[in-house]
């Protein structure tokens, strides 16, 4: 074993390359081990590192320290988890920050399915402005703590919402958008998932009002075209585009903050008054925890992007159930607390299969676990059909927010207590199925008296030592 670490150590210091390359310089590397079974665990130690490494560039530093907590938890080494790494910082100042997840088919093939998706998030501090600006994106939004007031300008409308934690909206694109935090103490938080309309997976943030920071985009134009426009000289248009540098997120005074509150502007509100997940009659509840939905009935704007949003609030010491989705790709954000995912991927076991040049059709389906510990702003991205589970740590409930792609017709399917998807099986079937009595496989079924939620396992789990 001793001389197993020392190979996978010392390809630590060779970069990863194409697959029929890493096939070669495996077999090199494990030819001159004496016993058989050695050199295949060599060799699949080997496909495996180089596997891990092909998927993180910036594991291609990798050290021993790296090398000892793949073993741990194989938490880095997986495309569905993003970490707090993994987002860009579009806007960080004092007064808060814009940050963008990376983009999903950047990270890995696998992720394709997503590729027109971005998860972003707003983090403002009290009594700030958030500069008015539209994006190229279809946008949903949630709220995941605080509160403020949120203004669309479109269609020669004003209109002003109230937002706070639990609710959701939907901005399309090319609205004009800017909010306030209203509260004195508390900072706005705002998870968002937008949809790009131009360039599949890539947007950008247009601002007209400004100066210099944020930048106007009415100073691009030339100078003929800019007086005749605004039929003003030129010297009054660069004083006024000329002046502001405070960055995007800027503090406001009191007075401010209480003239743009909805609350002071009654009466230009709108149609898309955002809905309250929170508020909602839980869709499960019990002692381990809570699951909260919303879909097109409950806000119909939800249609324009066709997605969902979910809530599993589950309790310390808790888990929720192996489940799957039928249609539908969950883009999973820790909103609070922290546990751990697992999810059994055959798309990562066929991978690796096909790396070791070996039909895997000869060997049947296998999965791979894929597992990743989270904490606030991890992202865990869980494909339609992949059955999961999450465990929250045992000293903090684990909340967390999911975005679900293709919402409408998708169903949750749960593979463990008394919904169990599989126990509606005949007991014929259940015996063929299982090569085993129905009464025994029943006994087991029927062992777990929880649904949806349940006590998460015994021990400390993989992550928690
Ligand atoms: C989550 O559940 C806990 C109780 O375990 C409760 O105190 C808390 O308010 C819940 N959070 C949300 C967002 O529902
Ligand atoms: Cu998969």
């Amino acid at each position: 074993m001793a001389s197993l670490l020392l190979i996978v150590l010392s390809l630590t210091y060779l970069t990863p390359s194409l697959a029929s390359d890493i096939e070669t310089r495996c077999s090199k590397i494990c030819h001159s081990l004496q016993e058989d079974h050695i050199k295949e665990q060599c060799k699949t130690t080997c496909l495996s590192w180089y596997y891990n490494n092909n998927n993180n560039n910036h594991h291609q530093e990798a050290s021993e320290k790296d090398v000892n907590k793949e073993k741990k938890g194989e938490e880095k080494h997986n495309p569905y988890y993003f970490g707090e790494e993994r987002y860009e910082h579009w806007t960080r100042t004092q007064h808060g920050h814009f940050k963008v997840l990376e983009r999903f088919s950047k990270r890995s093939k696998l992720l394709a399915g997503i590729e027109n998706y971005r998860l972003a998030i707003l983090k403002a501090e009290p009594y700030t402005f958030i500069m008015p600006s539209h994006w190229d994106v279809d946008e949903v939004f949630y709220v995941t703590r605080g509160q403020g007031t949120i203004t669309l300008l479109w269609e020669g409308n004003r209109e002003s919402y109230d937002i706070k934690e639990g609710d959701i909206m939907t901005i399309p694109s090319g609205v004009i958008v800017y909010l306030i935090n209203k509260d004195s103490n508390e900072k706005l938080r705002i998870a968002m998932l937008l949809q790009p309309v131009s360039l599949p997976g890539r947007f950008e943030e247009f601002f007209g009002v400004g100066g210099k920071n944020p930048e106007t985009f009415y100073t691009t134009f030339s100078n003929e075209v800019l007086q005749a426009a605004f039929n003003t000289p030129l010297d009054r248009l660069k004083r006024l585009f000329g002046k502001q540098e405070k960055g995007v997120i800027i503090r406001a005074s009191e007075e401010q903050i209480t003239a743009l509150s909805k609350s002071s502007t009654e009466g230009e509100g709108g149609p898309r008054t955002p809905f309250n997940v929170l508020s909602k009659q839980p869709s499960h509840a019990n002692n381990y925890g809570q699951l909260y939905e919303a879909n097109v009935n409950d806000y119909q704007f939800l249609r324009e992007l066709d997605v969902d949003i979910s809530i599993a609030n589950i309790s310390q010491g808790s888990m929720m159930a192996p489940n799957y989705n039928s249609r539908s790709t969950k883009i999973a954000l820790v909103v609070q607390g922290s546990g751990y995912f697992e999810m059994a991927c055959p798309h990562i076991s066929k991978e690796l299969e096909e790396s070791k040049e070996r039909n895997y059709k000869e060997h049947g389906q296998s999965y791979h676990l894929v597992r990743s510990q989270v904490r606030r702003g991890s992202v865990f991205v869980i494909p339609a059909s992949h059955p999961v589970a999450a465990v929250a740590s045992k000293n903090e409930n684990l909340l967390v927010l999911c975005f679900g792609t293709r919402a409408e017709n998708n169903d949750k399917f749960f593979l463990a207590g008394k919904n169990n998807v599989l126990n509606q099986m005949e007991r014929e079937a259940k015996e063929l199925a299982f090569d085993w009595p129905a009464e025994e496989v029943d006994e087991v079924f029927n062992a777990q008296p929880e649904s949806v939620f349940f006590p998460a396992p015994e021990g400390r789990g993989p992550f928690m030592a």
